[in-house]
């Protein structure tokens, strides 16, 4: 065959030709195969569902297990980005080129940004053109489930991390419409769960049963304020194949999506977790971890194990200059950051990818203790900093621009 991909990769027949996924070309020899009978029709049919992924035998698989590929949004908000997110697109690039050396990666860009993506990226990439307000695949790309054989996706609500209660930034509905494209895209059915708020940096999964969440995020009163702890906890149970939630109180300090999970605590495998720590009392954070500490040392998991906590040392303050403010494009007339104001910096928004495990960088000097940490937790994986700061000032890091895509 001319090209060399598989059925899967059809993706419609138009005036009767048929364009091969991967290289985006029309393909000749494929559309001989067609009108001789070999292929008698594309079987794509994306469905909606509105049944339970548990009852269908789905779960959400843990981020260390195998993935297909990632998605990643390119950035270009000039009110979360400094200087036209020139440096933040510096930043995008060095961490997809090596996520896309053991993963395939599809980076959505803006109609206006796809030149900027395509010129930047390496060709292994993949680039599509999608409109979406920001650039968190994390929060507004889809969770995607497995049942061992094949993937689907979840559509939650997304409204900017607390709607008109305090949100970011409005309107978001292009951020809302994002993960019904990608499965539509990637031709996987999708759950629809826009009734309910969630964003997937704030959970994380150890693939065997159990669930990390902060009730500051998941209970605050700009997601589902109409919910119940308890009825929280079943939808996460219902829509995540999960047995067990373990609550964590309060994220990063000062972390403007009301304290994601992804910020403060991770599994490296199952009963292994980090934790953001500090050794400072004086520091708000410190009281933070302390509580998380607590918690987790007194929980047992799923499978009824304890959790073996592993402290992460955040790094000192990191706050935002002035001359980094003014890069930034003030938000309906407010500015949308003050000099001064400390970030959410942390080394647990680390990516798993196939091959990395891949750590914000700081210019800290626990920056080094980060990697030696995580390189002894992930032995399978090469630990490979990333200097983050442009990706901070956006208010969020490298695991919150990225959305896995499990194996299938
Ligand atoms: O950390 C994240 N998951 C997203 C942060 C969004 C910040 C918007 N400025």
């Amino acid at each position: 065959m001319a090209c060399k991909a598989d059925r899967r990769s059809l993706c419609g027949v138009a005036l009767n030709m048929i364009v091969c996924y991967d290289c985006m070309k029309p393909d000749f020899v494929l559309k001989l195969i067609i009108n001789n009978n070999a292929i008698q029709e594309v079987d794509y049919d994306m469905k909606i569902l509105h049944t339970c992924p548990k009852d269908d035998g789905f779960y959400m698989p843990a981020e260390f297990s195998r993935h297909y590929g990632c998605i990643l949004i390119w950035p270009h908000r000039r009110d979360s980005w400094q200087n036209g997110a020139y440096a933040a697109r510096k930043a995008f690039t060095q961490l997809i080129t090596l996520i896309s050396q053991t993963e395939n990666v599809t980076v959505c860009a803006r109609y206006e940004d796809y030149d900027s993506a395509r010129e930047m990226l390496p060709p292994r990439v993949r680039v599509i053109e999608m409109s979406s307000d920001d650039s968190w695949a994390r929060d507004v790309a889809p969770t995607f489930v497995t049942n061992g054989k094949d993937i689907r996706g979840i559509d939650w609500g997304f409204n900017a991390w607390g709607g008109l209660h305090d949100g970011l930034y409005f309107p978001w509905d292009k951020d809302n419409k994002m993960a019904r494209k990608l499965c539509d895209l990637m031709e996987k059915d999708c759950y629809d769960c826009r009734e309910f708020i969630l964003e997937g940096g704030s959970i994380h999964t150890d693939g065997e049963g159990t669930l990390i969440t902060t009730e500051e995020c998941l209970l605050g009163k700009g997601r589902n304020p109409d919910m119940t702890k308890q009825e929280i906890e079943k939808k996460l149970c219902d829509m995540l194949g999960v047995k067990k939630t373990i609550w964590l109180r309060r994220g990063i300090y000062n972390d403007e999506t009301n304290g994601h999970i992804d910020n403060i605590c991770a599994f490296a495998s199952p009963g292994e977790a980090v934790l953001a720590w500090t050794d400072d009392e004086n520091d708000p954070q410190y009281e933070i971890s302390l509580e998380c500490l607590e918690i987790l040392e007194n929980s047992t998991d799923a499978r009824g194990r304890k959790i073996n906590v592993h402290k992460l040392y955040l790094p000192e303050p990191v706050c935002i200059t002035e001359e980094e403010c003014q890069g930034l494009d003030n938000m309906d007339g407010e500015p949308t950051r003050t000099p001064g104001e400390r970030l959410a910096a942390s080394y647990a928004n680390f990516y798993i990818s196939n091959g990395h495990v891949i750590v914000p960088q700081f210019g800290d000097k626990n920056d080094k203790k980060a990697l030696q940490l995580l390189q002894q937790l992930f032995p399978d994986r090469k630990a490979v900093g990333i200097y983050s700061r442009d990706i901070l000032i956006g208010g969020g890091n490298i695991h919150c621009i990225t959305q896995q895509i499990p194996l299938f």
